[in-house]
């Protein structure tokens, strides 16, 4: 299997943690979105990455789609709660995740215009979001004081890991009021799935 991916993409980080969390072997092939032709357009038409290319030559996108594959690829060690309740619940905080990954891209394109050329409102509306949600993870992760030792990592853990470490590369700022998501981090940067695919 290949794993086409960028090494500052969340949507990639998350599944390449999963990747690594349930021990799954797979190459990885970095991709330059800004090169024409590149090898993800083959694989997915609309040129997005994660895009993960199965040995049969098939491939499977988007990011949460790819999750699901790798649970039924390799059910053990699960990522993914049984428990339908706990489960709903895992799959909410991957979308609050997503959901800051896609808001954070969409301010940092805005915030690169010239400045007389930004959308204000959208910065402002935009950042209100990031936040709130941020707020929400922090709450989450209250919880999770133990996930730097845990045996395997959950899907909503590892999605905030690769939310929470793209704001952090991205808008700094953004974080600062959340020192407990930020100690959170910290830790969780202990485990070897979280360093080996650190931003660069
Ligand atoms: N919903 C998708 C989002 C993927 C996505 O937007 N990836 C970005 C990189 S972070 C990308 O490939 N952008 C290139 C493009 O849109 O052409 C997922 O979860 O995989």
């Amino acid at each position: 299997m290949r794993l086409y991916a960028t090494q500052t993409s969340p949507y990639a980080r998350k599944v390449h943690i999963a990747l690594l969390e349930k021990n799954i072997p797979c190459d990885v092939e970095w991709v330059d979105l800004r090169a024409p032709g590149h090898a993800a357009l083959e694989h997915n038409p609309l040129g997005k990455i994660p895009v993960l290319v199965r040995d049969d030559g098939s491939s499977v996108y988007d990011s949460a789609v790819i999750i699901q594959y790798l649970e039924v690829l390799r059910p053990e060690p699960a990522i993914i709660p049984h428990d339908p309740e706990a489960r709903i619940e895992a799959l909410r905080i991957e979308a609050l995740a997503s959901g800051i990954m896609d808001t954070t891209i969409a301010w940092v394109l805005e915030q690169r215009h010239a400045s007389d050329c930004q959308d204000a409102a959208m910065l402002q509306r935009a950042r209100g979001k990031i936040l709130a949600a941020l707020a929400m993870l922090q709450e989450e992760t209250d919880a999770w004081q133990d996930a730097g030792t845990v045996s395997v990592l959950t899907l909503a853990q590892i999605a905030t890991v690769a939310a929470v470490g793209y704001v952090d590369l991205r808008v700094p700022d953004f974080l600062v009021q959340f020192p407990d998501l930020t100690t959170w981090m910290h830790t969780m940067r202990l485990r070897p799935s979280v360093s080996a695919t650190a931003p660069r």
